[in-house]
């Protein structure tokens, strides 16, 4: 594959954010774009199959969004409805698996009043306008200002699978009869499956402290992510009825208490544990050559250490084999990843603190794979910058209709943050006054990106 060193030739967009450029993932030349910015906590995105991606805000808001057009439409507000607090809020969304003609999408939020606060699963109808028609499938979940899980996910008989966190009742998770600390599985109208571990309860696996990550991986298996104490962020294997420790067992069961508890208790252990944590979110499994070096691993966002992180599996799909991280600091805290249809991935960015201090950095940006015709559009217009990433210093090299002009280094938001006078073809600049992140190098209306490390 052919290496072009510059590859950025846009304007400043018109709200200031981040707008498109390309970047090296190892051999493969990527183009970045933020499809939407200025978002309130966007906790889960889904690409739906009316082309459009569809996405929750924390504080109530359910959005679809073109992403062609890069124009959203807000189509269901219940911010008044929504006890947003902390990690609380409207959290997890699913579309019904045959959504084209049943055009329905389930949601998950926190509701009440503190200390009185509940969860509910609710399915609206989309009438090609606005989601309405609320029925409630499952409510009165205890719930708190953290630890709510709240991922859905549809398996292929149509099943419901939702997680939900121990709401801060650490007992709860090993209490069958809570639905607390669980992966619940459920029918569309808030049945319980009569081939649940249990045809009595909505059990399905249990054992867990708040589950931020559930999803298809290769071979019909299913994979977790899933947030430990101040060790122990895990990744994992679900299976139906098994125990995953919590909070008996943080991570692996290598204590000598957890080895006995986990030999008693069916316990399945991680396939990975993190410690220090990372604070893992939701993931998928990507599978396509188009960008090889993501290709068939389970990608999964992060929110503390704020990069995705790629995870090779052996074939049965029960070994890590490998981890690589990508995108680290370059687009904040990391909540949420989806594929659309031209194996592009979506971002959903969460700024760059656990409160959300910045809303403007909350954002979906958008990373797509090369094609070969989109290679060979590209031209070797303007300056060049290397190395990209680049740690202390900058070389930048310039064409003769550049010199005189000014070289101005931008954040993510188009605020200046550095400016020089260009008087030489060729010249260096001085990063060490940076903080790692994304930048905008701008010199005679043409901007490129430069990610500081
Ligand atoms: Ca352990």
């Amino acid at each position: 594959m052919k290496k072009i060193y510059i590859s950025l030739l846009i304007l400043l967009p018109l709200n200031g954010a981040f707008s498109q450029s390309t970047l090296m993932i190892g051999n493969t030349e990527v183009t970045i774009d933020t499809v939407y910015t200025g978002l309130d906590v966007p906790w889960e995105i889904q690409y739906g199959p009316d082309g459009n991606l569809w996405f929750t805000e924390r504080k109530g808001l359910v959005s679809k969004l073109d992403p062609v057009t890069k124009t959203r439409t807000i189509v269901l507000d219940i911010v008044d409805d929504v006890y947003q607090e902390y990690e609380a809020g409207l959290l997890g969304m699913a579309l019904h698996p045959d959504f084209e003609n049943t055009p329905e999408v389930f949601i998950v939020y926190t509701y009440g009043t503190s200390p009185n606060v509940l969860e509910k699963l609710v399915k609206y109808t989309y009438n090609g306008t606005a989601l309405v028609n609320p029925v409630i499938v499952l409510d009165n979940i205890t719930a708190y200002t953290t630890h709510n899980g709240s991922r859905l996910l549809f398996l292929p008989d149509n099943t419901l699978l939702m997680s939900t966190g121990d709401a801060q009742d650490q007992p709860a998770a090993q209490d069958l009869s809570s639905l607390n600390g669980k992966i619940l599985r459920l029918n569309m109208d808030g049945s319980i499956p009569a081939d649940n571990p249990s045809p009595t309860s909505y059990v399905y696996t249990f054992g867990h402290r708040n589950i931020q990550g559930l999803n298809h991986g290769p071979n019909d298996r299913i994979y977790i992510s899933e947030h430990g104490p101040t060790t122990d962020d895990e990744f994992q294997l679900l299976l139906p009825d098994r125990n995953y420790g919590w909070p008996d067992v943080e991570g692996y069961c290598d204590l000598p208490a957890e080895q006995s508890f986990c030999g008693q208790n069916n316990v399945e252990e991680p396939l990975m544990a993190w410690t220090p944590t990372i604070a893992p979110s939701d993931l998928i499994y990507y599978d396509n050559d188009a960008f090889p070096e993501l290709d068939d691993k389970i990608l999964m966002t992060v929110l503390k250490d704020k990069k995705v992180r790629a995870i090779t599996l052996n074939v049965p799909g029960n070994h890590v084999m490998d981890e690589e991280d990508y995108f680290t600091d370059m687009f904040g805290r990391l909540r949420d990843i989806a594929m659309g249809p031209q194996k592009e991935l979506y971002l959903a960015t969460n700024g760059a603190e656990w409160m959300n201090i910045d809303p403007n950095t909350h954002s979906i940006i958008r990373i797509t794979p090369p094609t070969d015709a989109s290679l060979g559009e590209l031209d070797n217009t303007g300056f060049q910058m290397y190395p990209n990433p680049a740690k202390n210093l900058l070389t930048i090299e310039v064409k003769a209709v550049d010199l005189g002009s000014d070289c101005i280094i931008r954040d993510l938001q188009g605020k200046e943050i550095q400016q020089q006078k260009i008087t030489s073809p060729k010249f260096m600049l001085d990063l060490t006054k940076l903080e790692k992140g994304v930048y905008l190098v701008e010199m005679n209306g043409v901007v490129q990106s430069l990610i500081v490390n």
